[in-house]
């Protein structure tokens, strides 16, 4: 049961598909007050047992009591606990208790929800503008809220099979003979590979649509150069244009009035990569079409996947933050108390990049209308998806493309997947990913992913392994690192053996993982589940976050500390246990219901598979374009 509720004048988001005639009165389960300021609260009490699922890319756990949260899609590339906002936000929630039910604030400015944070039996949800929609949405289970909540938003973007290879990225491989080293080092290691990324220093000067011909000579050839090799190249595309005279997207964009503005009708400027940029109105459908049509030139060279990057938008700084920075440092005061004051300083300048104050001057054009971009901030980047997957639809209807975004917003899903930013090569990142991936499927997020090893600081070689053996099982499964960190590709972190087991098993399992991701887009189904959603009467499995549900057949426990020998895992039924080494079953067994310590070595990955169901397995390949998918081995 769908209860539909409309405040004001909202803004459409598009992220609901299916009509529902809305409401009159105030909806259930949740109490509605304005506040001092006049914004519209929401509020519920929590009982000791009730969970609250959701929030998709949000920091912590699974269950998302005990923080508070902000949707505000946020550059932050230090996802620690206390952070509130991460790049997406997916205002999807379910109170689950003696009575589940799910929210769905469908707004495009900032809202919050304090999850027991303020006062710890309380939800409150805080929205800052009172132009929105809500949805309430009731059922049996939270299991069956997500699958009516992912109804009404439509199906889920479906990415071809070979984006469900194993990729390698790396800030950046400058030229075009860094990605052939990429591609032989993983060939001559005998560890599967699909896809090498380019990051932005394949462009000139970081123009977006543009290729550098002198790290890329011939960029075309070298495309099907590497395509032969079974690898496909996947471009970045940023979110700013640079303002240079001659180069045709600025020239045009500016013409057509395609850009942000400011509140003066000139055209907003931010410093991004390629210096002083302009933000494409992705609000704006005239604009979205054109930008869009952009992907034209790399489509045409051959090129088939994108990742769309720095879409919150992300901003170094404006010519206005400089201006008040210098204002401030020409009247500096040392004052009495220095550390203060140095707080102070240092602040204003690390402060400089993504200020509240410069997206509060972005103005967008939305069907005619003049709209801050306060209103609509949550939705830049998922505008931009749209944008390219509309694009791709007209130029290349037949061709399946991949394509993910940085910045999301639940609509999103139905164009393209995400990647979860710039996390790092921490062991506590790990368990962030294994957390996050079953509340991005409840919000319609299936095809995503974090950077495996961690994108900033030095991966270690236990890291890698550890993060690999969990990646194997999420569809996006891609090595990323940041520039100047330590080398993270598999053959470069010494002994390759236990990579080449680990990544081939991906390949193995490819046939049921792809099927499995196929069903939950076409099905409104998750993928990847918490335990309490298979074993919804197991009070013990309620609250166990460790441990996910892959498909419809087998349960995953990676380890995830650095010098564990194994884990301590629950079953909540008795289960057969594959511990697989070099893409085989090296040992197995059946456990009985009930907790169990099983060894992992780092080379080695534990699967479960759950009563009652098989696991089918093909025979590894390099690619996916040699796999073959015949079945060859299934455990039960
Ligand atoms: O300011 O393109 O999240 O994956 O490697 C950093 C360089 C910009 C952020 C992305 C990251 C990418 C990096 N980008």
């Amino acid at each position: 049961m769908i209860r539909k509720y409309i405040y004001g004048t909202p803004i459409e988001t598009d992220a609901v598909i299916e009509q529902i005639p809305p409401e009159i009165g105030k909806p259930d389960h949740l109490t509605f007050e304005t506040d001092k300021d006049g914004k519209h609260v929401y509020s519920c009490t929590l009982a000791d047992d009730d969970i609250v699922y959701g929030l998709g890319e949000a920091p912590r756990g699974i269950n998302k009591r005990g923080h508070i949260y902000e949707s505000f899609n946020s550059d932050d590339p230090y996802h620690t606990e206390e952070k509130r906002s991460l790049y997406g936000s997916h205002n999807f929630i379910i109170v689950d208790g003696d009575v589940c039910f799910g929210a769905f604030f469908d707004c495009g400015a900032p809202v919050t929800f304090d999850i027991g944070y303020t006062e710890h039996d309380r939800l409150t949800v805080t929205l800052s503008e009172n132009n929105y929609v809500l949805y309430i949405i009731e059922g049996d289970s939270s299991y069956e809220i997500v699958r009516e909540f992912r109804r009404i938003i439509g199906k889920s973007y479906i990415a071809p099979e070979w984006a469900f290879g194993f990729q390698q990225s790396r800030w950046s491989y400058y030229t075009a003979d860094d990605v052939r080293k990429v591609v032989a080092g993983y060939r001559d290691a005998g560890i599967p590979l699909d896809a090498v990324y380019l990051d932005i220093d394949y462009m000139e000067d970081y123009k977006d649509f543009t290729v550098s011909s002198e790290r890329f000579p011939d960029f075309e050839a070298f495309v099907s150069e590497m395509k032969d090799m079974g690898i496909h190249l996947v471009p970045i595309i940023d979110a700013g244009v640079k303002i240079e005279d001659g180069y045709d997207i600025y020239e045009e964009g500016k013409e057509k009035g395609y850009f942000c503005k400011r509140p003066d009708g000139s055209d907003f400027v931010a410093a991004v990569w390629p210096g002083r940029t302009h933000f494409p109105d992705f609000l704006n459908s005239d604009a979205r079409k054109w930008f869009g049509d952009k992907y034209k030139v790399l489509l045409d060279a051959g090129i088939d996947g994108f990742w769309n990057d720095m879409n919150e938008p992300a901003m170094f700084y404006t010519d206005e933050g400089v201006d008040e920075i210098i204002e401030y440092v020409k009247n500096f005061d040392f004052g009495c108390n220095s550390a203060s004051k140095y707080f102070e300083l240092s602040g204003k300048f690390t402060g400089l990049a993504n200020r509240r104050k410069d997206y509060s001057n972005i103005r967008h054009n939305i069907n005619g209308e003049f709209v801050s971009h306060d209103r609509v901030h949550n939705l830049f980047g998922y505008m931009m998806t749209r944008a390219a997957a509309e694009g791709f639809k007209r130029l290349a209807p037949d061709k399946e493309i991949l394509i993910f975004s940085r910045s999301s917003y639940i609509g999103m899903h139905r164009y393209g997947g995400i990647w979860t930013g710039d996390n790092q090569s921490w062991w506590s990142h790990i368990l962030l990913n294994i957390k996050m991936m079953p509340s991005l499927n409840m919000c319609g997020f299936i095809y995503s992913g974090a950077d495996l090893g961690g994108f900033g600081a030095n991966c270690t070689r236990d890291l890698l392994l550890r993060w690999l053996a969990f990646g194997i099982f999420t569809p996006l499964m891609r090595d990323h690192s940041a520039l100047g960190t330590r080398n993270q590709e598999c053959y470069s972190m010494g002994d390759i053996k236990a990579f080449k087991g680990i990544i081939k098993l991906r390949y193995r399992l490819l046939p049921y993982l792809y099927q499995s991701y196929l069903d939950a887009c076409n099905n409104n189904d998750m993928m990847i589940k918490p335990l309490a959603f298979g074993y919804p009467d197991d009070r013990q499995a309620r609250h166990i976050e460790d441990q996910l549900l892959v498909g419809d057949s087998i349960m995953i426990t990676p380890v995830y500390e650095q010098n564990a020998v194994g884990r301590y895992v629950y079953l909540p039924e008795e289960m057969r246990l594959l511990i697989f080494k070099d893409a085989d079953v090296n040992r197995t067994e059946v456990l009985p219901k009930g907790v169990h310590y099983i060894d992992v070595a780092l080379d080695e990955v534990p699967i479960f598979i759950r009563k009652d169901k098989e696991l089918p397995l093909c025979a590894p390949a390099q690619c996916t374009a040699k796999l073959n998918r015949e079945i060859n081995d299934i455990f039960c």
